[in-house]
């Protein structure tokens, strides 16, 4: 955890969001201005600036967090099957466009239309 990281005091709960999901290790909840219908975070509650700062041992636990998206999309209003679908968005830097350091998966979608980018 790190004590100026607006992420880490979401997970922490002492900042108030919309939250779908959260097990020992990570956090989801709502974008606070979605890009679409469906617009979740899911967050690693560790603090990690971003996918820089990834080393090949972080691997476990970086595929389960990919692991974990479809069944929140699912479970969060994105449709399933080919004719659905979703976007999955890690936002990586400054150049990236990234705006919170604390990394972060976006996973957006819903009924169309939205052309939104995140
Ligand atoms: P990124 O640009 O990839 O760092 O995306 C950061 C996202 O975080 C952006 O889509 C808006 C969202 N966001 C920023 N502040 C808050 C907040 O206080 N609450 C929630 N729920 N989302 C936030």
């Amino acid at each position: 955890m790190s004590d100026n990281c607006l992420f880490c005091k979401i997970a922490q709960g002492h900042i108030p969001s919309k939250k779908v999901y959260e097990d020992d290790d990570f956090f989801a909840f709502h974008d606070i201005n979605p890009a679409a219908p469906v617009h979740l975070l899911l967050v690693p509650k560790r603090h990690i600036v971003s996918m820089q700062a990834i080393q090949p041992d972080d691997a476990q636990w970086l595929g389960r967090m990919m692991a974990l998206a479809p069944q929140l999309a699912h479970e969060n209003g994105c449709t399933p099957g080919h004719e659905g679908g979703f976007r999955l968005v890690i936002n990586t830097g400054i150049e990236g466009g990234q705006e919170i350091d604390h990394l972060h998966l976006h996973i957006i979608g819903g009924p169309r239309p939205w052309d939104k980018r995140a």
